[in-house]
């Protein structure tokens, strides 16, 4: 395949942008390449600059339920372009994106729109700093929630990626409000809370973490969560920034029947565009100003573009519940082809080939993977037209519109790479 326009436009950015790329995640730095530059997207497939096509595992990063360029969102924005991109004020549409994400998210009693999943998180560890009067939050190892200060401790995504055992910039004293636990360990959380309970404002988790890879919480796990967060009058927040309309219409919480008290949510609920939020019990959300004294604001909060985008998209789901089969059925058929010696964490449309022959149920057996072994694998996929995250800790992306024979074309060029290696 020829790069040289992705090659030459690389060169180009590291000049004006650091590391040449918006964001860390991008660049493929830990699979010994060069990022490709993207020039278009339609339905599961993606075109670089230099005019290769690629079927798209990566998805945006998740919000691409629907594939790129799906009609019901370019309607909805190309009619949101009549009004005006953005008044600082409020618009009847924030309404029905907040009651269409009530409706699908019964613990969302009151919600509040952001900009970007990182906002979401930030703001809901403040809240339940601000309704406890405690100052520490717990999280689990490898679950990334964002660039917050003290979320950055122990993180995945791209600091997992990049192998930061710590992030410069963030005071001693944030990370110190942090208790960082092993994913899916109910005895650690208990442990802590024997320790701290009296000063635990809230616990923070992925409820299926996608941040490390896919992993899925173990049977149990998320409802100690609920129990002990409840006992010692702590705050239970479930960062559903991947998982939220992803897992099932009604995200994680509907799939293993948990009701947290805080909710964020990103990614799928623009359908593409920059939007974030959070929610959950009414008293709780009553903390935020104007209504009480938890301070959170934002001039682009609720723009309409990006709120058209979302409404689009989540009343198409509604609309159209056979997405999620056709999701599931996908899925499956990935997970069942990959050979032995593999091992496959799955749950609905995100999914992770970790290359390790263990059970992968933390940070600690992430990280058992042959990262290497997994860098050829991405760059042997990449040649044959399949583009994954360039990473071992991230997940990927199904989309509805993938195809019968996306899924084939995928399942064949990864045969070729496990018989010849
Ligand atoms: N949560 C995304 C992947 N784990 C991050 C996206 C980004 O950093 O660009």
């Amino acid at each position: 395949m020829r790069r040289h326009t992705s090659e030459s436009l690389f060169d180009r950015a590291q000049k004006s942008i650091p590391g040449g790329v918006n964001s860390p995640v991008r660049a493929f730095r830990s699979v010994g390449g060069n990022p490709l530059f993207i020039a278009r997207g339609e339905g599961s497939h993606i075109f670089d600059a230099d005019g290769n096509e690629y079927i798209d595992y990566v998805g945006s990063w998740g919000p691409l339920l629907l594939g790129h360029r799906h009609p019901a969102i370019l309607a909805a924005l190309e009619e949101a372009t009549h009004y005006g991109t953005s008044f600082g004020a409020p618009t009847e549409r924030e309404i029905e994106l907040a009651e269409a994400i009530r409706d699908a998210v019964p613990a969302i009693e009151m919600v509040r729109l952001v900009n970007s999943g990182t906002e979401a998180t930030m703001s809901a560890i403040r809240l339940a700093r601000g309704f406890t009067g405690r100052d520490l939050t717990v999280k689990f190892e490898g679950c990334y929630h964002g660039h917050v200060d003290s979320l950055l401790v122990k993180a995945g995504s791209g600091v997992a990626t990049l192998g930061l055992p710590d992030t410069a910039g963030v005071p001693k004293s944030f990370a110190d409000t942090t208790i960082a636990l092993p994913f899916n360990s109910a005895e650690a959380v208990e442990q802590a809370f024997r320790e701290h309970g009296a000063r635990i404002a809230s616990v923070i988790v992925e409820p299926v973490a996608g941040n490390m890879g896919c992993v899925p919480p173990k049977p149990g796990f998320l409802a100690a969560l609920r129990e002990i967060t409840e006992r010692y009058g702590a705050l239970l927040i479930f960062d559903e920034v991947m998982t939220g309309f992803r897992v099932a219409w009604g995200g994680a919480q509907q799939l293993f029947g948990i009701r947290p008290d805080l909710t964020t949510l990103g990614k799928v609920i623009g359908g593409g565009l920059p939007i974030a939020a959070y929610g959950g019990r009414a008293d709780v959300m009553a903390k935020i100003a104007p209504l009480g004294p938890v301070y959170q604001a934002g001039t682009l909060s609720g723009n309409p573009m990006a709120v058209a985008a979302g409404l689009a998209m989540l009343r198409y789901l509604k609309a159209h519940p056979e997405v999620y089969s056709t999701l599931e059925q996908n899925g499956a058929r990935l997970q069942e082809a990959a050979p032995r010696g593999i091992t496959v964490n799955r749950v609905g449309s995100m999914f992770t080939y970790f290359f390790t022959d263990q059970p992968v149920t933390d940070y600690d057996s992430a990280k058992t993977c042959d990262t290497a072994r997994f860098g050829d694998y991405f760059c042997f996929m990449l040649d044959r037209g399949v583009y994954l995250a360039p990473s071992q800790f991230e997940a990927a992306f199904l989309s509805a519109a993938h195809t019968d024979e996306d899924i084939t074309r995928t399942i064949e060029a990864a045969r070729e790479f496990f018989a010849r290696r």
